[in-house]
């Protein structure tokens, strides 16, 4: 096969004092940070729906994006094809994952039996690439939105056929992605929804959810999949209100059934600031409850309001997303999917490269800064010191359990008032943060 990026070279790492346009100027790949490399702490992947799906159509206007590798058809060769542009791109920029959902990579049959045909097709060759290039799956996950069918939901539909060809479509997905050694393997409920309350048994729903997962837990173990399980919260859009609408909820969700040994939470910044909070919140509640697992790294825009899945260029964000990410050891099986899409009018093939290479080097100076703060030590010391009336006299007494009201009572009405508060400093430490960007 030709090229399909002729002319763009493999990205190196070339420094801060670099001009090329081209070049990493803060990913080093096999620079070490705490004991670590950039590549093993930050393992980018690349999401091929974005990547090599999206041709930035818009509800106003059509594709724009040259992507002359694809002849625009639904063959399984062009499938095939695009397959090996795609590894040609992830090889060029130098990540060592990538993601998918079933219907991105291998176009949907007439039957089912047909498209996972069309699948065992395209992940042939995908498997080849792998191999050829030693560029793993980060995870899979079928895509139960797209198709027509799916219009009330999948695990969630008012149709329990719907709800059988959701499993059938998952136990593929998860088979295949066995097969490529995928490290993961993701549930976004993108309908598992409602439009409107009146015409919803929004009970009834959660529990098909439920015993949706369970069975996906249960098929897991039937074919011997190891790989990790998450659940990618969002709170709208396609539907007016998700039931994964944010790590909290999941969390919620995941103990009510009995599942939150079996799943991790696959935070997106984007999703994040829909559900009205900041992506360092829903990663730092998710860690809280040990549910942090991986990580669609992305950004909103704050006046647009939507999904509109940019490339992180932030390093406020970044800094505190690693941040977080660091204080809890960070990724084992998880790792940063680049789950954003050039802009529509950024529509030739090296904008890319471009967009990856940005975000790539926004979570490198994100990993550094993090890092420094954390060594610096001021901001963690501070924190320790804020709670420290919990580690003696009453406070431990209150966390170990060994008090009640009455002896609270007690104890307050013989000291007459409580010892008085410390400041926040909130000021004092936004400028130490500031120091390290
Ligand atoms: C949609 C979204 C999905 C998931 C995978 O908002 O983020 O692409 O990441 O289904
Ligand atoms: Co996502």
């Amino acid at each position: 096969m030709t090229e399909a990026f002729a002319g763009i070279p493999k990205i190196h790492y070339e420094g801060p004092e670099s001009k090329n346009p081209l070049a990493f100027k803060h990913y080093n790949p096999v620079e070490e940070v705490d004991g670590k490399t950039m590549a093993e702490h930050l393992r980018f992947s690349v999401a091929y729906w974005h990547a090599f799906r999206n041709g930035c159509a818009d509800p106003f206007g059509g594709p724009t994006r040259l992507m002359p590798w694809d002849d625009g058809s639904d063959s399984v060769e062009n499938a095939q094809n695009r397959a090996r542009a795609a590894f040609e791109f992830f090889e060029k920029l130098g990540v060592g994952f990538y993601c998918f959902h079933d219907r991105d990579v291998a176009p949907e049959g007439a039957t089912l039996a047909e498209s996972n045909a069309n699948l065992d097709a395209v992940v042939k060759v995908l498997k080849e690439e792998q191999e050829r290039t030693g560029i793993k799956l980060l995870w899979g996950t079928a895509c139960l939105f797209a198709n027509p069918r799916f219009m009330h939901g999948a695990s969630t539909s008012p149709n329990a056929d719907v709800f059988a060809f959701s499993a059938a479509q998952v136990a593929k997905a998860m088979e295949v992605t066995h097969e490529l050694g995928g490290l993961g393997y993701v549930f976004w409920g993108g309908r598992e929804g409602y439009k409107s309350l009146l015409n919803t048994d929004l009970g009834r729903e959660l529990d098909h959810m439920a015993r949706f997962m369970r069975m996906a837990v249960d098929y897991k173990k039937q074919i011997g999949f190891t790989g990790q399980f998450y659940i990618e919260p969002k709170p709208k859009e396609p539907t007016k209100h998700q039931y994964d609408f944010d790590s909290a909820t999941c969390h919620g969700f995941l103990t009510a059934n009995g599942l939150d040994g079996d799943f991790k939470l696959n935070i997106e910044a984007n999703h994040a600031t829909l559900a009205g909070h900041t992506f360092q919140h829903e990663l730092e509640f998710a860690a809280s409850v040990g549910l942090l697992g991986s990580v669609d790294a992305n950004r909103g825009d704050p006046q647009l309001g939507w999904d509109t899945d940019q490339f992180p260029t932030d390093i406020y964000d970044t800094t505190a997303a690693m941040l977080t990410i660091l204080k809890n050891g960070g990724f084992t099986t998880g790792g940063l999917n680049f789950d954003a899409h050039v802009a529509r009018e950024s529509f030739e093939p090296v904008d890319l490269f471009y967009a990856h290479i940005g975000g790539m080097d926004a979570f490198a100076r994100g990993l550094k800064a993090a890092s420094a703060i954390r060594a610096d030590g001021l901001i963690d010391d501070f924190v320790t010191q804020r709670y420290a009336s919990w580690d003696a006299s009453i406070g431990a007494d209150i966390e170990a359990g060994n008090v009640g009201f009455a002896e609270l009572s007690q104890y307050m009405l013989d000291k007459g008032d409580s010892d008085p508060n410390i400041s926040g400093r909130v000021e004092y430490l936004e400028n130490i943060l500031n120091e390290y960007i």
